[in-house]
């Protein structure tokens, strides 16, 4: 097993600048091949329907059904899976969903209105969405958590019909994230995968009914299809690799430490795990703790070839340098382990989600502590916020005018219609002024 040799950048040295932005950059993939293969999918599903859906389950996911209609779990072959379950999984995902339903509650916006001195009305009507698609990835972890997280905020934004997407290789699809879906108050899971399942949740098939808004992560031919089908249908930001940036001042068990970073490591070869102190001793412990730890990682290998390529330890001057890194990196996820660590909040512009003190691991909010886990990645943390009630919200704009409104506000709307040459707005608006 190859040693780990952890980055340590100084913020004092000549070239920190230039090795910060090379160790930030990061692009996601836009393979035009995959591009075609997609548009190539969509189509077919678009043309043949159900007829194709069941086709690409057979050659992608090994998964031959006579109908459609067997792609199709209802409430009670959902409750099934979560039946299956030991109890001590059913009770952490009925804890998990209720924190993170009692969170999104505080996020549902309201519609307003005020009234004018002369009676017109003003104001804003929020509606929620009528049905949502979440894609589920299969793969080797069964991503429960991003069910709840995803299907919550739907859920309580009132969508009427909050469906899932996920491949069932083999016709194969696992309880817990079945399970996951009767707590999260799931509808209907529709066994399929890939862009296929983009294209049917975009455009409907005989069976598949076509939604609002598909939100949930996936791999390159899942983004490239929900591209794709983006203006026909509502999409959530791609997400790029997780990430985290820890911020200590040398007071918490370098073990911790060493534990958060691999926590998000252990995703994907390109997640991003940074360290940032102002105590070049406690840098050092915490290499010492990730070499000792981390053979006995079970995903040793992920972990190890993420922090070599793109993790870092950082060596600031004074603690509270680490405050313009932190907004420089946009992180998704920031976990300040420091004493007072709200007295920070001020300084902190730019972050997905931000995790105060020493005994608030980033793990505790990927599952349950109630914020969701689905986050602006790769900087984009500076324009985009969590995944939230809001997503799945929309505004409607209410205009009541009065009629002594109409005659104040035609005679302003008709000098601009005529400056813009639309004679027929002018006159509509002034027909109210002449009554
Ligand atoms: N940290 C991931 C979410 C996740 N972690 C799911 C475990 N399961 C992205 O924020
Ligand atoms: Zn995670």
């Amino acid at each position: 097993m190859s040693e780990l040799k952890l980055r340590r950048l100084d913020v004092g040295a000549t070239d920190f600048d230039r090795e910060l932005n090379a160790l930030l950059d990061w692009e996601s993939v836009s393979d035009t091949r995959v591009q075609e293969t997609v548009a190539h999918v969509i189509h077919r599903i678009r043309t043949e329907g159900d007829a194709a859906l069941q086709d690409f389950s057979r050659q992608f996911d090994q998964f031959e059904v006579d109908s459609a209609s067997e792609l199709v779990l209802d409430k009670a072959a959902i409750q099934a899976g979560f039946d299956r379950l030991p109890t001590e999984q059913q009770e952490a995902l009925q804890t998990a969903a209720a924190r993170v339903e009692e969170y999104h509650s505080h996020q549902v916006g309201e519609s307003w209105q005020y009234t004018q001195a002369d009676g017109t009305v003003l104001g804003q009507q929020v509606t929620p969405m009528d049905r949502v698609g979440i894609y589920v990835p299969g793969g080797t972890a069964p991503l429960a958590s991003s069910v709840i997280m995803n299907a919550t905020p739907a859920r309580v934004a009132g969508v009427s019909e909050v469906v899932m997407a996920t491949p069932a290789p083999k016709g194969q699809v696992s309880d817990f994230v079945l399970g996951a879906a009767h707590v999260a108050g799931i509808d209907r899971v529709f066994l399929m995968g890939g862009a296929q399942a983009v294209a049917a949740l975009a455009y409907g098939t005989e069976t598949v009914p076509s939604v609002d808004k598909i939100v949930g992560p996936g791999n390159i031919f899942v983004a490239t299809a929900k591209k794709q089908v983006f203006g026909k249908v509502g999409i959530d930001m791609i997400a790029g690799p997780s990430e985290i940036l820890v911020v200590c001042d040398g007071k918490t068990d370098p073990d911790w430490i060493a534990l958060d970073l691999f926590s998000q490591a252990e995703h994907d070869t390109d997640a991003q795990s940074i360290l940032i102190s102002q105590d070049g001793a406690f840098l050092d412990a915490v290499s010492e703790s990730i070499a000792r730890l981390l053979p006995e990682m079970e995903r040793a290998d992920v972990i190890r070839q993420s922090l070599a390529d793109r993790g870092a330890l950082i060596q600031v001057d004074r603690l509270e340098d680490a405050q313009a890194l932190i907004n420089r990196i946009a992180p998704e996820h920031l976990e300040l382990s420091i004493d007072d660590p709200e007295s920070w909040l001020p300084a902190i512009r730019h972050a997905g989600a931000i995790f105060l003190g020493r005994h608030t691991p980033e793990a505790l909010g990927d599952y349950c502590a109630g914020p969701n886990h689905v986050l602006p990645t790769s900087g984009t943390a500076r324009f985009f916020s969590p995944l939230g009630v809001y997503d799945f919200q929309k505004r409607s704009s209410l205009i009541g005018v009065s009629p002594e409104g109409a005659k104040t506000l035609g005679a302003v709307a008709s000098i601009l219609a005529r400056g813009e040459q639309l004679t027929a707005h002018a006159r509509s608006a002034e027909k109210r002024i002449d009554e």
